[in-house]
C-alpha cells in the first residue's frame, strides 16, 4: 500500500526527558493510573473534518496547507486516498479512536440517492481498513450546515422539505455508524438557531428540533442502534444564536420535551469558552446532572473571541478538565476527540503529527495532575469543611427538608450575627500550581 506519511514512523513513549517532538513525553498507553490504563482512560479520537479535510483557509485567504493528496482532482478517489491515508496516520499515532461527518468522508453527488452510493462506497473500504487496524470509531454525525440548503437551519428551517432532507440524512448517518461499530453519534446544530427573531418562530423551530430528536431515538431502537446519543452544546458561530447554547440549556430542553433519558452532552472546550464559561463548568454541569458524554478537546483564544479550534496545549485546563472526568466515573463510551485544526502557518503533514502528540501529551499530563488532585484529598476536604454547615444543625434540617421560612426565620432571628469563612482562592490555586509542578 502506498506511504502517505514518509518519514514519519510510529510514535513512541520516549518519557519526559525526550527532545523528541515525534515521541510522546508524557502519554504512556499501558502505563496504570489508579488502576486504568492511560489509554483507557483517556480514549483518544482524530477528527476526520479538520485532519483530513482542513486546508487552513480563513476568511481571508485560501488554504495554505499542504497534503499528500493535492495532485488528486477526482472526488471519489480522493476520498478513497484519504481514507487510507487516514488508517496509516491513525495507526502511526496510537490513536484509538476516530470521528467523522457523512460528508467529511464521502463526497455529495448530483442528488440524495447518488450521495448516498458515494457514502456506501467508502464505509464499505473503511470498514476494510478497520479490519486491519486497532483504530474504532468513537462516533458519527451528519452534517447539516456545510451545503447552502441548510441556510435557514435543518430540522429547524421554516422550509419543511429541508427537514425532511436532513431526517433522511442523518438516517444514513446512523445507519453507517452503526455499520462502523460507532460507540456513539453526536447531534451538533450548527445552524440550529436564529439570525433575528424578527423572521423566527422560535417555539415551531425548538419543538421541531425536539420533534428530530424523538425521531431518531425511534429509529435508533429500529435498527439496532445502541451507541450513545450525543449533543454538543454551542451558543453561537455559525448561528448567531444557537438552540443549544450550553450544557444547562440543552438539559432544559430536554427535559422539557422529555428527551433526557436518551442523550447525553459532547463538550467542547472551545465551545465552554464562547459560553462564556471555563471548560470545567460545562463538564461540572454536565456530570453533576448525569449527563456527562464525551469530550471535543480543543481550546480557543482568549484574544480571538471565535471557535479557533486550537489543539489543547493548556496543562491547567486538561488538569481541570480531567479532574472532573474521573470524577464523573471515567469515560464510558465517550472519550477525548481532537476537535482541533493546525494553524494556518502550520501547513506541513508533519505539522498534524506533532499538533496530535502535543495534544495527546498535554492531556496525559493532566490525567496525572487530576489522579494526583484527587488522592491527595486536600481539596475535596476544603469544599467539604466549607459547606460542613450543612451536616448539622440547622443546615442538615434545611437540606433535609424539615423547615421552611417560618422556623428559618425563627432560626435567624437568634442567630443574626453572622460570621463568614474565608474561601482561600489564592491558596487553593498555589496548591494547584503544586500538584501542576510536582506530578
Ligand atoms: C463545530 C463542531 C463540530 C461538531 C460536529 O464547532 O464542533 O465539528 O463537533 O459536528
Ligand atoms: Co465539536
Amino acid at each position: 500500500m502506498t506511504e502517505y506519511f514518509k518519514g514519519v514512523s510510529q510514535i513512541k513513549y520516549e518519557g519526559k526527558d525526550s527532545d523528541n517532538p515525534l515521541a510522546y513525553k508524557y502519554y504512556n498507553p499501558d502505563e496504570i493510573i489508579n488502576g486504568k490504563r492511560m489509554e483507557d482512560h483517556l480514549r483518544f479520537a482524530v477528527a476526520y473534518w479538520h485532519t483530513f479535510q482542513g486546508v487552513g483557509l480563513d476568511p481571508f485567504g485560501v488554504g495554505t496547507a499542504e497534503r499528500p493528496w493535492d495532485s488528486i482532482s477526482d472526488p471519489m478517489e480522493l476520498a478513497r486516498v484519504k481514507m487510507e491515508a487516514a488508517f496509516e496516520f491513525f495507526g502511526k499515532l496510537g490513536a484509538p479512536f476516530f470521528c467523522f461527518h457523512d460528508r467529511d468522508i464521502a463526497p455529495e453527488g448530483n442528488s440524495l440517492k447518488e450521495t448516498n452510493k458515494n457514502l456506501d462506497e467508502i464505509v464499505k473500504l473503511a470498514k476494510e481498513l478497520m479490519k486491519g487496524s486497532k483504530t474504532k470509531l468513537l462516533w458519527g454525525t451528519a452534517n447539516l450546515f456545510g451545503n447552502k440548503r441548510f441556510v435557514h437551519g435543518a430540522s429547524t428551517s421554516p422550509n419543511a422539505d429541508v427537514f425532511a432532507y436532513s431526517a433522511a440524512q442523518v438516517k444514513k448517518a446512523m445507519e453507517v455508524t452503526l455499520e462502523l461499530g460507532g460507540q456513539n453519534y453526536v447531534f451538533w446544530g450548527g445552524r440550529e438557531g436564529y439570525e433575528t427573531l424578527l423572521n423566527t418562530d422560535m417555539k415551531l423551530e425548538t419543538d421541531n428540533l425536539a420533534r428530530f430528536l424523538k425521531m431518531a431515538v425511534d429509529y435508533a431502537k429500529e435498527i439496532g442502534f445502541k451507541g450513545q446519543f450525543l449533543i454538543e452544546p454551542k451558543p453561537k458561530e455559525p448561528t448567531k444564536h444557537q438552540y443549544d447554547f450550553d450544557t444547562q440549556t440543552v438539559i432544559g430542553f430536554l427535559k422539557t420535551h422529555g428527551l433526557d433519558p436518551y442523550f447525553k452532552m459532547n463538550i467542547e472546550a472551545n465551545h465552554a469558552t464562547l459560553a462564556a464559561h471555563t471548560f470545567q463548568h460545562e463538564v461540572r454541569v454536565a456530570r453533576e446532572n448525569g449527563f456527562f458524554g464525551s469530550i471535543d478537546a480543543n481550546q480557543g483564544d482568549m484574544l480571538l473571541g471565535w471557535d479557533t479550534d486550537q489543539f489543547p496545549t493548556n496543562i491547567y485546563d486538561t488538569a481541570l478538565c480531567m479532574y472532573e472526568v474521573i470524577k464523573a466515573g471515567g469515560f464510558t463510551t465517550g472519550g477525548l476527540n481532537f476537535d482541533s485544526k493546525v494553524r494556518r502557518g502550520s501547513f506541513e503533514p508533519i505539522d498534524l503529527f506533532y499538533a496530535h502528540v502535543a495534544g495527546m501529551d498535554t492531556f496525559a499530563k493532566g490525567l496525572k495532575i487530576a489522579d494526583k488532585m484527587i488522592k491527595d484529598g486536600k481539596l475535596d476536604k476544603f469544599i467539604a469543611e466549607r459547606y460542613s454547615s450543612y451536616t448539622a444543625g440547622i443546615g442538615k434540617d434545611i437540606v433535609g427538608g424539615k423547615v421552611g421560612f417560618k422556623e428559618l426565620e425563627k432560626y435567624a432571628m437568634e442567630h443574626d450575627q453572622i460570621k463568614n469563612n474565608s474561601g482561600r482562592q489564592e491558596m487553593l490555586e498555589a496548591i494547584l500550581n503544586k500538584y501542576i509542578l510536582e506530578s
